[in-house]
């Protein structure tokens, strides 16, 4: 009896001591300077930007009552690195689990987050995120592994900012004007959205720092000079504790450090951002790569200008070992390559591709479309050609290999999992091979839910389908999700139709716009296997033609129209004189 009453009193515990945090967001554009060199519309949240960083205990329940108040442009927020276990629908990205909101209309998330650890949220339509809603999102773990190890906790953001807006610079880089795919380079580089951030610490203590880098495009190498950071968890995954001088993050990721003041006040340091220039194609006359902020000590004491650095020389996150000490996943059940690659389609533009394929929105979100399907739920097919669906069964160990046929580095993104770097291979190295007998596989592998993918390399990356819902997998260099670098893994839609549903405020999103909520990718609700009508990726080019050859002929009829130009200019004048 009394044991009886000690379980169902603990039962209660959670529920008793976990609270609802509630925001309100209206999602509108207003304006802002952040790298004090150019004032740019960009898109806030209740007026105001930065929007808010969200913060929640483990065990909370988050509800976000978004309206969109932008008037010309559809939004959708998602929760990067929140599994959202049970409760797919919150996931966020349009077209995939909900319809995205059109101007005026309004929904909710609502879901309960059981993950401490450092993550963000941004917007999930095309585009939107780089021009400014991003925010970090902290889960706090006041009883978590190292919480006594810490004084404070300081939340640092990492991002990039471009001077034009996002839809211009997207109709530039994905036309056929721009057929090597030539990523728009950033402005500038941000910390906590600014530049020359104060960091006010006092001495001989002991901070919990949350880096997050929620840029558009660029990696950054991060630093502190003068002192070291001991990281002790990645993407919401807490690891053994390990020492680093310099941190490589790309798009996406996050890292929490703890850094421990020294004693004396006598000097401030430079904290430094540097985005990864290898990324770019061309570095524009006069781009400043670097952001610059102080770890301030005494305010009455210069704020230093950072050291020239000889080389980049980041701490290797594959070298990671998570707390809990969880072995490799042995024996995947489930084990497929992609393939990425980069190539111009017929219309001339260049688009990013999984094993040929190159991403396109169904019509139904594809989560709509599991839930509806019955027992064809588990047949790819269903879910459209061009949305590259991977069904998985329940309990699948799965085994993803990335084979990075592309010259560029390249942040690959799970949704709805952290899943362990079993391998990365160096630059250059190929397409993984499994007979080759050099590889070792890490015992004890880091999790993290985004993970770097070296340029012609691979990496191998295992995970448990123990999430049943709609995932997408795609680059977070938002150019690359834009061009079509996606694709989308089906998790065990058999037990997903008897656990999940959609709330109707994410219906009525749909329905007020005329958007299917059943059917297949074609939104064929009676045949599921038609798939007749579905979205698809403009046609291949027509056989011999290549990016260089469009160039050549995008210049060529260039010069056509010049030298028609010049006849017709020359023709008139010489009319003009012959009247005079
Ligand atoms: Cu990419």
């Amino acid at each position: 009896m009394k044991s009886f009453v000690a379980a169902s009193l603990l039962s209660l515990l959670p529920s008793v001591f976990s609270k609802t945090v509630t925001y309100d967001f209206n999602v509108t554009y207003t304006t802002a300077n952040p790298d004090g060199q150019f004032e740019r519309r960009v898109i806030g949240i209740n007026g105001e930007w930065p929007i808010p960083t969200i913060e929640i205990e483990k065990g909370d329940r988050l509800v976000v009552n978004l309206v969109n108040g932008l008037p010309d442009v559809e939004t959708s927020l998602h929760w990067h690195g929140l599994f959202q276990n049970g409760t797919n629908a919150m996931d966020g990205p349009g077209k995939v689990t909900q319809c995205a909101l059109a101007p005026g209309q309004k929904m909710t998330y609502n879901f309960t987050i059981n993950q401490p650890g450092t993550y963000w949220y941004h917007s999930h339509i095309k585009g939107q995120y780089p021009d400014g809603i991003r925010a970090p999102l902290i889960v706090r773990d006041p009883k978590g592994p190292y919480a006594k190890k810490y004084d404070e906790e300081v939340v640092i953001s990492l991002s990039d900012w471009y001077h034009d807006e996002n839809p211009p610079l997207l109709a530039k880089f994905l036309s056929v004007g721009n057929p090597t795919g030539a990523e728009p380079v950033p402005n500038s580089a941000l910390m906590n959205e600014t530049q020359g951030m104060p960091f006010h610490v006092k001495p001989g203590r002991t901070y919990m720092v949350r880096l997050v880098n929620m840029a558009a495009f660029a990696a950054q190498y991060f630093w502190i000079e003068g002192h070291t950071m001991r990281i002790i968890e990645v993407d919401g995954e807490y690891t053994e504790e390990a020492e680093a001088e310099m941190i490589y993050l790309t798009a996406a990721q996050r890292v929490s450090f703890l850094l421990t003041t020294k004693n004396e006040t006598t000097k401030n340091y430079a904290i430094v951002g540097s985005m990864d220039e290898d990324l770019f194609d061309q570095i524009p006359d006069g781009l400043n790569s670097n952001v610059t902020g102080h770890l301030i000590y005494s305010a009455a004491r210069p704020l230093p200008e950072p050291a020239f650095v000889d080389a980049f020389e980041p701490f290797d996150d594959f070298t990671l070992v998570p707390l809990d000490g969880e072995d490799l996943w042995e024996e995947p059940t489930y084990s497929f390559a992609l393939e990425v690659m980069m190539d111009n389609l017929g219309d001339g533009a260049n688009y990013a591709f999984f094993n040929g394929i190159t991403y396109v929105p169904p019509k139904v979100p594809t989560l709509y479309t599991a839930l509806n399907a019955g027992n064809l739920s588990l047949t790819p097919e269903i879910y459209g050609r061009d949305t590259n669906p991977i069904v998985f069964k329940h309990h699948d160990v799965v085994e993803l290999i990335i084979n990075n046929n592309d010259p560029g580095k390249h942040p690959f993104h799970l949704h709805g999992h952290t899943f362990q770097l079993a391998y990365r291979s160096d630059v250059d190295a190929g397409f993984f091979n499994a007979s080759d007998e050099s590889i070792e596989f890490a015992q004890k592998p880091m999790r993290r839910d985004t993970v770097l993918v070296n340029p012609g390399g691979n990496v191998v990356l295992r995970f448990r389908a123990d999430n049943p819902g709609v995932w997408l997998f795609h680059c977070h260099i938002e150019w690359h999700i834009e061009s079509g670098l996606i694709a989308t893994f089906i998790e065990a839609p058999d037990v997903l139709q008897k656990t999940q549903t959609i709330p109707e405020d994410h219906l009525d999103i749909c329905k007020a716009q005329n958007l299917p909520v059943v059917g297949n990718a074609a939104a064929n609700a009676q045949d599921y296997l038609d798939l007749t009508g579905q979205n698809l990726s403009p046609a291949p080019l027509p056989a011999g033609f290549t990016a260089r050859g469009i160039v050549a002929l995008v210049f060529s009829v260039i010069a056509a129209f010049i030298g028609i130009a010049v006849i017709t200019l020359y023709g008139s004048q010489e009319l003009k004189q012959k009247k005079a």
